[in-house]
């Protein structure tokens, strides 16, 4: 059987370095994983698999003899050099949201739509974050009683803004505690790494994930908006999101407000879809305090969904919370399974 050669582009990143973890334990059969960064990283060296691997930098030549590569650098780098590891033969899966709405580039959660990976042409998209988990909770619940809307506000983690954020978070809340005040906190990266104005995230609520954009929603939110319609493949969906951040590390949490289509739905049917899905976990049962809890979801692949309630008003209507590890479905897992996924349907090419 054929073994791949796997590249990791942004392997020094908190995304890449999950995507590390995430191959050791793969069942994709491989051949050479390749470690690529920046310049600076050039020569460090990373274990996989109890075996010694030097980061390399990233140039268009990187991907001679590539068959699969995970990008997770940003959207700038994956803008150019993508198209240079497809031009080898790899086959891309690109974590940033540069080509995600790209309607050449399928966008994919496993769970929901593998078979739009049939139509790829060399670059898969994985979702954003906040959309992938998301999509998990509420598609087993969309197959049998529709979707009419769904509004979402997110409690997110700073890990998803990369490692200087994990930094920035830890070196202000000491900070703090140890008297400085508020206002004299450091604050270089959060909410926004590219805009103007920062501001402490450590015993803080930041309601800006990236920058604005149209009619005064972030571009997070419109991602949440538009990846929702383009994965349930219904543009009729009304979807609308706020999504926040707050001083947790890892994990994502959702409060998800949804009316479904069809009659017939209750609590009980929706409990038990949900216990059902693959990838999804049922953790509801108030008599014993069980909901869904950022911490316990570090490490673990699967979306956790509990606090599912009927609206008190809107018949059709239910509310859900929503907690995935950021960085595994969010990110690094979701990846590696698309390229499980590609292997087990025969399409990477090589
Ligand atoms: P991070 O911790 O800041 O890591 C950035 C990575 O990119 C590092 O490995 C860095 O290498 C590398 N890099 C930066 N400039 C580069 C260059 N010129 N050439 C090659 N490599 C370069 O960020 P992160 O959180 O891992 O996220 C990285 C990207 O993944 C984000 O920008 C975002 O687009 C995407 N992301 C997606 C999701 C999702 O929801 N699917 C979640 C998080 C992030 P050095 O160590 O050498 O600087
Ligand atoms: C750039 O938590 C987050 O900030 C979301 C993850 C993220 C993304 C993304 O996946 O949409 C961080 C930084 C991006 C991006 O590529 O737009």
């Amino acid at each position: 059987m054929k073994k791949y050669n796997v590249a990791v582009v942004g392997a020094t990143g908190a995304v890449g370095t999950k995507m590390i973890e995430m191959l050791e334990a793969t069942t994709l059969p491989l051949n050479q994983v390749k470690l690529l960064a920046s310049k600076r990283s050039a020569g460090k060296e990373l274990t996989f698999k109890q075996q010694t691997l030097t980061i390399e930098e990233l140039v268009p030549e990187s991907f001679e003899d590539v068959d699969i590569a995970l990008f997770s650098a940003g959207g700038s780098i994956s803008a150019k050099f993508a198209p240079e590891a497809v031009k080898r033969g790899a086959v891309v899966i690109d974590n940033t949201s540069h080509f995600r709405m790209d309607p050449n580039v399928p966008l994919v959660v496993p769970e929901v739509n593998p078979h739009a990976l049939k139509q790829h042409q060399g670059i898969i998209a994985n979702p954003n974050c906040s959309t992938i988990q998301m999509m998990v909770a509420l598609e087993p619940i969309r197959k049998v009683y529709g979707l009419e809307r769904v509004l979402v506000s997110t409690y997110q983690a700073v890990s998803g803004a990369g490692i200087k954020a994990i930094e920035e978070l830890k070196t202000q809340a000491t900070a703090y505690i140890n008297g400085t005040p508020a206002e004299e906190l450091q604050a270089d990266i959060l909410p926004c790494g590219s805009d103007e104005k920062h501001f402490p995230i450590a015993f803080n609520a930041l309601p800006q994930i990236d920058v604005f954009s149209k009619d005064d929603y972030t571009y997070e939110e419109w991602k949440m908006v538009n990846e929702t319609k383009k994965i349930m493949e219904d543009d009729s969906i009304k979807v609308s999101a706020t999504c926040v951040r707050i001083p947790v590390l890892s994990g994502h949490s959702e409060s998800v407000y949804i009316e479904v289509k069809e009659a017939g739905a209750d609590v009980a049917k929706i409990k038990e879809l949900i216990a059902a899905a693959s990838g999804a976990v049922l953790q509801d049962d108030p008599s014993q305090q069980l909901y869904p809890q950022a911490l316990n979801s570090i490490g673990r692949k699967e979306t956790f969904v509990g606090r599912i309630r009927q609206d008190l008003d809107i018949t059709n209507g239910y509310h859900l919370w929503v907690v995935s590890d950021n960085l595994l479905k969010g990110a690094a897992w979701n990846s590696v399974q698309i390229a499980e996924t590609l292997h087990d349907m025969d399409l990477v090419r090589v």
